[in-house]
Formats: structure tokens, sequence, C-alpha cells
């Protein structure tokens, strides 16, 4: 099946980059988002996200003249669906974004469109939420129209690349479905292209991250275990990982973004009997961040008064997600226990924090404090020279919390160093 013009509704990390690879691989392209922010930006050859590589991406699709943005959808022969699905304070996904994308599509529908949702979303959600809105046109899903889930995989901080590279699912309402689907994404993606159902599809996605959320958190109940019995736990990986059938993760200030801190919920909904590990997995690394403040309030006796300069409030290195960011959840938790926050986030010098003070530069966030905190291994804080900073802070002790620094060197530069999991200081428990 061939297409000539497509539509992609939601351009957010997914839909942006995606849409943009369609229009550089020769489709008209139409990239609608609902905020008029966003498509005022994106008109004027501005970016409202940050992610390498995506603004030489974003010029090219411009350049080519196959790419335009838009409030609503327009007619076309494809419709990609890459909006939010947050959720709510039950811990339930919020399907109003990928409801409200289905409807806009429905007066564009026609026999022979192709409709694929993207975003992560409960099992059944395509065949029982999106399949009934789109059949409210009369025509018929997987007899009159092709409609099909297919995942999003790619990593924040490679998206253009692993797009292009990394295998793809499609899960269509029947077979056709799955093979339109197919032809879509043939015309940019490298890897393999599996077909299957859609629920399946959704499955495969929720699975992917949940098994990576329970895996870090076994890497972070391992670190208290370490901690109690006075091991590094950064050796005891590196040494048990020497094993060919053993890859632990990392511990850290715990598990942020809009993906993997979100995606096991969905399963878990779905029959909560049936998922204690992955509800349990959830809590071990929701907590992790009160076991950063007990290990920063051990190695400073009394939090009251103190002032920490914290270092990133991403949610991982590299890039500028706050979503769900544990290095936020730290420094909210070090301020309600009475600390003085300072912050720097690199790649987001503006963000406000509801309770924190961010600096616009490290000087600033590091210049009067007590304490440096590193929350995020972003590569600008690790190549940070300790005896350059010695002579620019009044902070004499170091909490790195990702193994992000040598502690022999910040040693010889004069900082007491704390490493989350290093073994030689216990957290007092709360
Ligand atoms: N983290 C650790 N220890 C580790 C690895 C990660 O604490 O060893 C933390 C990170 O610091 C971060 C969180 O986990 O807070 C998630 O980071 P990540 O790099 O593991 O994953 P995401 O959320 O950026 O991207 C994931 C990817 N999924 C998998 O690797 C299974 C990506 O492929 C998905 O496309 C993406 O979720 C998504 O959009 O669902």
């Amino acid at each position: 099946m061939a297409f000539q013009k497509i539509c992609v509704l939601g351009l957010g990390y997914i839909g942006l980059p995606t849409a943009c690879t369609f229009a550089t691989h020769g489709l008209q392209v139409i990239g609608v988002d609902v905020n008029p922010e966003v498509v005022e930006t994106i008109k004027n050859g501005g970016l409202h996200i940050h992610e390498p590589g995506l603004k030489q991406l974003v010029d090219q699709a411009v350049a080519s003249g196959n790419f335009q943005v838009s409030l609503q959808p327009q007619p076309a022969d494809a419709f990609l669906i890459t909006v939010p699905t947050p959720f709510t304070s039950e811990k339930q996904a919020d399907l109003s974004y990928v409801i409200s994308a289905a409807e806009s599509i429905l007066p564009h529908l026609k026999p022979g469109s192709l409709v694929i949702l993207e975003s992560t979303s409960p099992p059944r959600t395509t065949v029982d939420v999106v399949a009934p809105i789109l059949a409210r046109s009369g025509l018929r899903p997987g007899h009159d129209f092709f409609l099909a889930y297919s995942p999003e995989r790619v990593l924040p901080g490679k998206i253009i690349e692993e797009l292009v590279q990394n295998a793809r699912v499609v899960g269509g309402v029947d077979p056709g479905s799955s093979q339109a689907g197919r032809d879509l994404y043939l015309n940019f993606v490298q890897g393999e292209i599996y077909l299957t159902d859609a629920t399946t599809a959704e499955m495969v996605k929720l699975m992917e991250n949940t098994y990576r959320d329970v895996n870090i958190a076994l890497a972070n109940e391992f670190s208290h275990l370490a901690g109690q019995q006075g091991v590094d736990i950064w050796e005891a990986v590196n040494l048990a990982n020497r094993h060919p059938r053993v890859n632990i993760l990392n511990p850290g200030p715990g598990v942020g973004g809009h993906c993997i801190s979100v995606d096991p919920w969905f399963l878990v909904e779905t029959d909560p009997q049936l998922a204690p590990l992955i509800s349990t997995a959830r809590q071990v690394n929701d907590q992790q961040p009160q076991f950063v403040v007990d290990l920063v309030q051990h190695a400073l006796g009394s939090l009251s008064g103190r002032r920490i300069a914290a270092l990133g409030l991403a949610y991982k290195p590299d890039v500028d997600d706050l979503r769900e960011s544990p290095a936020i959840a730290v420094a909210q938790g070090l301020a309600a226990a009475g600390a003085e926050i300072s912050t720097y986030e690199p790649f987001k010098p503006n963000a406000q924090v509801p309770g924190i003070q961010a600096a616009q530069n490290l000087a600033d966030a590091i210049q009067n404090a007590d304490l440096l905190l590193l929350l995020v291994g972003h590569t600008e804080f690790k190549n940070l020279d300790p005896q350059v900073i010695a002579s620019q802070t009044t902070a004499r002790i170091v909490v790195d919390t990702v193994n992000g620094w040598d502690a022999a060197s910040w040693r010889s530069a004069g900082f007491q160093v704390v490493r989350l999991g290093d073994g030689a200081h216990k957290p007092v428990p709360a």
C-alpha cells in the first residue's frame, strides 16, 4: 500500500521526530498539535523540546517542503496518534488525549484510511476505545479502514537514530491492518518490522518498560542491602555482571520520565491481584528519593537550615525532560525537611519547581553551599574538575547519587565524598 499524505497528531518527543522523519523520506506530512504555542514555535523555526539532532531533522523536513504544522487534522491517507497518556492520581491511564485525537480524525476518515495508535496505552485500548470512536464514522475498522497499534520504543537522547534503526512491532485489528502499518513504516524503518495483533502489541510495549523498571528496583534494593553490609554496590554490580547471564542495572535516586515510571501501572490497573511484583517494584523505585534524602541527612547530621546545591533536575542524563523526575522529588524532600536548596539544571535553567530556588548557572548554585548533591549524571557535571569546583564553593562535602564522580579525585581536592551505595555511609532509617 502506498501513502502520499499523512497526519501526525501530537508533536511531542515522539510525534515531532516521527513526522519529520516521514517528511524527509518523501511523504507529505501535516503535524498537528492542539497547543497553539507548540505550533507557533515550530512555524517560527524554533523547538519546544530538546533532543540531540532534532533541530537539524526539523530544519531538513521544513526545507524539503513536505512538512507543515497545524492546530487541526487535515485529510490524509494515514493518521498517527502520538499524544501523551498521563496517569491519574489513582495511577490509572488517562486516555483523554487519545480519545480526543481519535475524535478529531473522524471527519477525515474514508474507506482505505489507515489509523495507527502509537501512544503507550493499557491493553485493549485500540480495540475497546479507539475502534468504537472511529466506527462512529459508519466505517468498520478492519473492514472499511485499517487500524493498528504500533509502540514507539525509542530512547530519549537517541530518538532520531533509534526511530530508524530499532525493530518495530505493528499490531493490527486484522491482518490487513498490520500489513498496511508495515507498508507505512517501511518508508523509513531499517529494523525488522514484526506483525501481530493490536492487544499483543500494546502488551509488548508495557512489558518492555516494566521489565526495565523491575530490574532497576532490584538494583536499588541491592544497594540498600549492600550498604547495610558495608559493601560497595558499584563494585558488586560490576563483578556480578561478569557472569555470562547476569546484567544488573544501576541504582540511583529513583526512576523518572514519562515512560518507565508510569507504564507499569497500566499493567497493574488491568488486574492488581495478578501484578504484585510490578507494583512492589514501582513502590521501591518511588521510595528511592527518600533514601537519598536520608543519605544527605546522615552526611550533614541535620538538614535544618543547611544549604544544599542540587545538581540536575532532569529525569536522566543529558535530556531536558523533568517529568516524574526523581531529582525533583529529592530536592523537594530536602526542602520539606528544612534545607535550603539551590538547583541548577543546565538543560532547563529557567525551570520553576515549587519550593526550590533555581540558579541560572553552576557557579551561583554552588557558591554558598554546605553540600553538593549530584542528582543527574549529565556529561557537563561528570566532567567537572574538583580542583576548580573547590575554589568556587564553600561546600566540602559531596553526595554522588549516580556514581558520576571519581571519589579519589574529589577527595584529593579536599571534599568528603559520599556515594549512594558505597557501603561506607549507612543512611539513618526515616
Ligand atoms: N535508570 C536507573 N538505572 C538504570 C537505568 C535507568 O535508575 O540502570 C533510571 C533513569 O535515570 C531514569 C529512568 O530509569 O530516571 C528511565 O530511564 P531509561 O533510560 O531507562 O528509560 P527512558 O524512560 O528514557 O526510555 C524508556 C526506554 N525503554 C526501555 O529501555 C525498555 C525506551 O526504549 C522507550 O521507548 C521509552 O522508555 C518510552 O518512551 O517508553
